[in-house]
Formats: structure tokens, C-alpha cells, sequence
């Protein structure tokens, strides 16, 4: 029987799991290294731990593993139902409430390696946590796609941490009992955006009108078909450089974006260089810790490594 202890904690109503022990040996080097060893001989491990029967579609997994740059309290690699991911904000801020639950850190500034680069994330006096993500910025501007059932659908292709494709003319209200249609205009879009010659997206975001208070409301979809409950950092990161290309939010003023139940990040950037449009962005938001556990692992259950 193998045993995998984790914490389980949401952001903004997305779960995010982290591993505590159990994982396998990635052999060291860089988070980037370390992630190439991950997704190519410890997929079943993945699997194991976010997929049915003891995750969902809509469960993002994070394994602590040793990081190269040692200024880091941590190095993580984040992983969702169909495989790796390259950054995740909304993980980020649930390993920060973590790692605070565990008493492994406290309030101030904590740096941590991803695969795409270090990320500096502040816990606050207050419980909040505000992530400085990686680089981010607008690689297409009005790409006009043709999807099948919608017709000629134009949108930004950004980087935040993840590939994004951002829509704002797609005809469809941002409520939650919509979401099967969003899903539906959704994973269409992202099927049209990666057969008609644009860079590869992993992630399509609807944007729409404010309804609770803040700048713009967001659906997010992600690689494995499931919605992103929290506003997404990684993709409130790529929208960021989209309104700051813009000239639409001013560098340090802040930007409410809402997920789709509601739920709200802060993010504000900074200019890294204006002429290429490369910005710094900081997203707050909360997290709360809702479960320990350990995990067991039988070979003799016929699902031990999850539904796939
Ligand atoms: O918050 O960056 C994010 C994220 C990516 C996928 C799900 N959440």
C-alpha cells in the first residue's frame, strides 16, 4: 500500500491538492528538469491523485519537489486531469495558504520555482496572497478564427503563465447556468485557434460585463474541459497584458476580474518593456485550507491510478 499525504484547499472556489509526501523521485536539477521527468514516466501518478475516484475533472494537483534556485522555499509542479501545467495562479495561492497551515512559512514574501520561472508570492497579515507571476504578454491581437457553429470569432492570443485565447464578442451571457453552452463556444474555440496556424492556446477565456462589483467577469476553460471556478491568475495575468497593450488600465491601478460564480482576484502590473508590450503582473486573492489527508494506493484496486 502506498500512502500520499496531501492538503486540499480551494482559491476562489477552484480545489487545489498538494502533495506532501509520497511523490515520486523526479532526480533533481530544475523544476523544468524535474517536470519533464514527471510527465514522462509518472503520469499514473498524476492520475492517481486528481482523477476520479478520489479527484474530479476540476481538481488542480501541485507536488512539492526540491528546488535548483535555493533562494526558494519551494519548487512545484501543477498538474489537472489531462496532464501538466506550466503555471497556475490560483495554486499558487492555495500552496501559499498551505504551506502557512503547515506553519512551514509565515507573513512576507516567499519565492518559489515553477517550470516557466520563480514566482514571488506575499502572504499577508491578513491572509491574503499576492503573486508577482512570471513575465506576461500579448502575442496576437484580433486573430479572427472560424469555429465551426459560431462563424468568424476574433480574440487575443496572450501568455500569463499558460497559453490563452481571450474572447469578448462571443454572444453568450456569463451566468453559471449556462456554463454547458460556455464549455460547448469554448472548447470549440479552442479546437478552431489550434487547427488554423496560431500558436498553440491550452486555455480559452470568455470575457464579459462586471457583476459583482469588479472591471470584467471571466469563464475560463481549461486544457482538460473543466471551468476554472476561481477568475484564474494565470489568465488574469494574459488579460492583463491584453488591457495594458490597450492603453485601457494604467501601470499599479487595480483590476477586479470575477470568475464566473463570483468570486474575485485584484491584479495590478507593472511595465517590464513597454515597446513589446512585456508586463510584470501581481494577482491577490484567498485561499482556504478544507482538507488533510492521505491518500492509499492498492495495485489490487482496479482504479488505483485513477479513471483515464
Ligand atoms: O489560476 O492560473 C490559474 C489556473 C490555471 C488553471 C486553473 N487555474
Amino acid at each position: 500500500m502506498h500512502r500520499i499525504q496531501v492538503i486540499d484547499s480551494h482559491t476562489g472556489g477552484e480545489p487545489t491538492r498538494i502533495v506532501i509526501s509520497g511523490g515520486p523521485d523526479l532526480g533533481g536539477g530544475t523544476v523544468a528538469d524535474q517536470l519533464k521527468v514527471f510527465r514522462d514516466q509518472h503520469d499514473k501518478f498524476r492520475s492517481a491523485v486528481v482523477n476520479e475516484p478520489r479527484g474530479s475533472d476540476v481538481l488542480v494537483g501541485a507536488l512539492l519537489c526540491p528546488p535548483a534556485d535555493k533562494t526558494c522555499v519551494t519548487g512545484v509542479i501543477f498538474f489537472n486531469n489531462v496532464g501538466v501545467l506550466a503555471m497556475c495562479g490560483h495554486g499558487t495561492i492555495g500552496l501559499i495558504v498551505t504551506l502557512a497551515h503547515l506553519g512551514r512559512i509565515g507573513p512576507g514574501e516567499h519565492r518559489i520555482e515553477t517550470c516557466v520561472g520563480v514566482v514571488t508570492a506575499t502572504l499577508h497579515a491578513d491572509g491574503s496572497v499576492s503573486v508577482a507571476n512570471v513575465p506576461s504578454w500579448r502575442q496576437v491581437k484580433a486573430a479572427t478564427v472560424d469555429v465551426p457553429g459560431l462563424g468568424k470569432i476574433s480574440g487575443d492570443l496572450a501568455w500569463g503563465g499558460n497559453w490563452f485565447f481571450l474572447v469578448e464578442n462571443h454572444g453568450l451571457a456569463l451566468d453559471l447556468k449556462n456554463v454547458e453552452q460556455l464549455t460547448d463556444a469554448s472548447w470549440r474555440i479552442r479546437q478552431a485557434v489550434n487547427t488554423q496556424g496560431f500558436p498553440e492556446v491550452d486555455h480559452v477565456e470568455l470575457f464579459g460585463p462586471p457583476q459583482s462589483g469588479g472591471h470584467s467577469r471571466s469563464f475560463v476553460l481549461c486544457p482538460g474541459k473543466a471551468y476554472d471556478r476561481s477568475p484564474c491568475g494565470t489568465g488574469t495575468s494574459a488579460k492583463l497584458a491584453c488591457v495594458a497593450a490597450d492603453g485601457k488600465l494604467a501601470e499599479g491601478a487595480d483590476w477586479i476580474q470575477e470568475s464566473i460564480l463570483g468570486t474575485k482576484f485584484t491584479g495590478r502590473f507593472r511595465w517590464l518593456d513597454r515597446a513589446k508590450g512585456e508586463i510584470a503582473p501581481v494577482i491577490t486573492g484567498t485561499a482556504s485550507v478544507n482538507a488533510e489527508a492521505t491518500l492509499l494506493l492498492d495495485d489490487k484496486d482496479p482504479f488505483c491510478w485513477g479513471i483515464r
